[in-house]
């Protein structure tokens, strides 16, 4: 295992290829550091600069997303601000750059913490679905070709659910996505 330094609290990882070279690089939430790191891999298991996205100050990123929202053939990076209920998405801007982070509010009191990223409504467009945690929700946001979310729809977990993980598939091949949750921590 080769260690890689972050910034504090690192929570969540997932991988993709974001600079179109073939070798899959990282993204990684910094719960406590309040930033979301981006680690370029050589592909020799190796990596290399680091690219520091900056989540707002106590916004504790958690859950991460990767995909094309916006249609520019970059992939960007939506990040769950748990305690700053929100959702904040990093557009990739290609040249190993990023956007700053545009948020999309998730409900006063909400705690967004998994995403998962689909299109929902078949029109070719990434659609988002956020657990709230700690009330027992999913916010469902619809996707524009401008990369702009705009909430849609509230589904009921229950309170006890608290869910976290959550995914799209088309469990019962409908051609259309479905949704399933897990509950509990
Ligand atoms: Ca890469
Ligand atoms: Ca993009
Ligand atoms: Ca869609």
């Amino acid at each position: 295992m080769i260690p890689l330094p972050t910034d504090p609290g690192p929570i969540t990882v997932k991988a993709a290829d974001f600079d179109n070279d073939r070798f899959l690089d990282l993204v990684v939430t910094n719960y406590d550091g309040d930033t979301t790191s981006i680690f370029l891999g050589y592909g020799n298991g190796g990596f290399k600069k680091q690219i520091d996205l900056l989540n707002r100050p106590g916004a504790k990123p958690l859950g991460i997303a990767i995909g094309d929202i916006n249609k520019n053939n970059q992939l960007d990076v939506v990040v769950a601000n748990r305690n700053a209920s929100n959702v904040g998405v990093f557009f990739g801007q290609g040249h190993e750059m990023f956007s700053t982070q545009t948020t999309f509010s998730t409900g006063i009191g909400s705690t967004p913490v998994g995403l998962a990223l689909g299109d929902l409504n078949n029109d070719n467009i990434l659609d988002l679905v956020v657990t709230d945690h700690e009330n027992g929700r999913l916010v469902v946001f619809l996707g524009t070709d401008t990369g702009t979310l705009t909430e849609k729809a509230v589904l009921v977990t229950g309170h006890r659910a608290e869910s976290y993980l959550v995914i799209t598939y088309d469990f019962n091949k409908d051609h259309r996505l479905d949704i399933a949750v897990g509950d509990g921590d």
